[in-house]
């Protein structure tokens, strides 16, 4: 069964001004499909794989050098997909509830998260990923390369930003540092970190 895009949970131009219409048009309908039709023509030849979620075809190849191709593409469908949910309109602000709590528990406070966030962001070398994940129950930021991703590594991701070029260029060009903050202070969608923080615990 092939995969498919998954529809963007807002228009185009609903992340304006802080990520264009043109950066959008490009990273979902261009990056993000790319990742999907790829996928889809490796999984030709990989009929053991037919069956499995995308979860599973990537745990599945995550260890396997000669399925990295498969691996790549189904990591960065599943990170776009989940990037497109760290983001709303009107986003930014803070968390409230439990994972507020959890984060002046695990992090001092949330200026300091913000800038262990930034900061991960801004040192990921290259293409990459900044996360804010649970592990063993606490919180922790970390940054992956390319399509490599929390769930391989016993963590469940909370929230991300992309950090490969393709996601700022447009807009920031090599502004990476710009364009985190305007993340973590416009585009971050909270409530889907605090959904996922709850199922994270439970
Ligand atoms: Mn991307």
């Amino acid at each position: 069964m092939a995969f498919t895009l998954p529809p963007l949970p807002y228009g185009h131009d609903a992340l304006e001004p802080y990520l264009s219409e043109r950066t959008l048009d490009f990273h979902y309908g261009k990056h993000h499909q790319a990742y999907v039709t790829n996928l889809n023509t490796l999984l030709l030849d990989a009929p053991d794989l037919a069956a499995s979620t995308l979860e599973e075809i990537i745990i599945h190849t995550a260890q396997a050098p000669s399925k990295s191709g498969i691996f790549n593409n189904a990591a960065q469908v599943w990170n776009h997909t989940f990037l497109w949910n760290s983001m709303t309109p009107n986003g930014g602000g803070e968390p409230q509830k439990a994972l507020a709590l959890k984060i002046n528990e695990d992090f001092g406070n949330f200026s300091e998260f913000k800038n262990a966030f930034k900061q991960a962001g801004i040192t990921q070398f290259g293409s990459g990923w900044a996360w804010l994940v649970v592990e063993n129950g606490k919180l922790k930021i970390t940054k992956t390369s390319n399509a490599d991703l929390p769930m391989i590594h016993g963590q469940v991701a909370l929230l991300t930003c992309d950090v490969w070029e393709h996601a700022y260029y447009l807009d920031y060009q090599n502004r990476r540092p710009d364009y985190l903050e305007i993340f973590l202070n416009h585009l971050a969608n909270w409530r889907f970190a605090e959904e996922n923080f709850l199922k994270a615990i439970k």
